[in-house]
């Protein structure tokens, strides 16, 4: 069975404060039962940083449907897809410095790229699931990005 490709929800660097965690969060109801993916996908430009933490979607009866939404299992790619498409590991990667929980978080500065992470997981139709996720926002260097998108969207397929 196949559902169309729904977003969750976007959040971009001109709706955001800076240099602070801060929680996005969503519902999501399945039209379908079957199997999903939910994606995350990081856009920004070579002035901005986005990091990404403590990702979670709760079932109705609050079991956690992700694995490994904090990065801190070890490896700390567990369980999770990420495209990288052509961005270096300087430009996208588990950050050891910047952490929402304990001592790893997901961050990307790869300018023009999107970064998506992904991971699969099983809804039941008419079922709610309460998506959220942390992240961190900051600029860096001198003068003006680029003009690409600086935003995380959130997407169910
Ligand atoms: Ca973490």
């Amino acid at each position: 069975m196949h559902i169309p490709n729904s977003t969750l929800g976007s959040i971009s660097d001109t709706n955001t404060v800076k240099n602070a965690w801060t929680q996005s969060s969503c519902s999501y109801i399945a039209s379908a039962s079957t199997n999903v993916t939910f994606k995350i996908i990081v856009e920004t430009d070579n002035k901005d940083q986005w990091n990404i933490d403590d990702i979670s979607v709760l079932d109705s009866s609050s079991v956690e449907l992700l694995i490994n939404g904090n990065f801190e299992s070890n490896p700390s790619d567990t369980d999770w897809i990420i495209n990288k498409n052509t961005c270096s590991a300087t430009e996208t990667n588990f950050d050891t410095t910047l952490s929402h929980s304990a001592n790893h978080s997901y961050f990307n500065k790869c300018n023009g790229e999107s970064v998506i992470l992904s991971q699969s997981f099983t809804v039941t139709i008419g079922h709610s699931y309460s998506i959220s996720l942390w992240y961190y926002y900051q600029t860096y260097g001198s003068g003006r990005g680029a003009n690409n998108p600086v935003r995380i969207t959130g997407m169910i397929e």
